[in-house]
């Protein structure tokens, strides 16, 4: 009895510390900014999103899927060194890890929009819902642009260094 009620001790003990951990992932936790999508012409039936996703949770977490009301199909893509030309290439997923970020931008892994719909011009928005792993999705609406100014200026600041290099599993 005695054996048995210090078993149950430590076990109510260990469930209460595991749900200590406060910032477990969930969408409040999890924001995007800079989105944009790239403008294209008419004759384009592709385009891709950039944006800056921040993981304020104390677990990583993966970027699994993207679906959009512009296009077909939602890819996430990276850019590989092939002969010496960089090429698109399909994953599975981009991992955040935790109090981390990640740039999705021009030169490196980014959202491929597969099928539009419409026509994509400059000022027009479009939704993109990001659907993460454990359960958490995000729904944006993203305004249509040329070019993201404020990627490049960031890319010039070196931020998106950090983002790329902490990118791997
Ligand atoms: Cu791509």
């Amino acid at each position: 009895m005695k054996r048995c009620s210090c078993f149950m001790t430590v076990m109510f003990a260990s469930l209460y510390f595991f749900q200590i951990p406060l910032a477990i992932a969930s969408s409040e936790l999890i924001t995007v900014t800079n989105a944009w999508v790239r403008a294209m012409p008419p004759s384009f039936k592709h385009t891709a999103a950039y944006l800056t996703i921040n993981n304020g949770s104390s677990e990583k977490i993966r970027l699994i899927g993207v679906k959009t009301d512009a296009a077909a199909v939602g890819e996430l893509h990276t850019m590989n060194l092939a002969n010496g030309q960089m090429k698109m290439k399909q994953i599975d997923h981009i991992v955040v890890q935790k109090n981390d970020f990640i740039d999705l931008n021009p030169g490196g892994k980014h959202i491929m929009l597969i099928g539009l719909n419409r026509p994509l011009n400059e000022g027009d928005r479009v939704s993109l819902t990001l659907i993460f792993d454990k359960d958490v999705t995000k729904e944006l609406l993203v305004e249509v642009k040329k070019n993201g100014q404020e990627k490049k200026e960031s890319m010039h600041h070196g931020t998106n260094m950090k983002g790329n290099m902490h990118n791997d599993h």
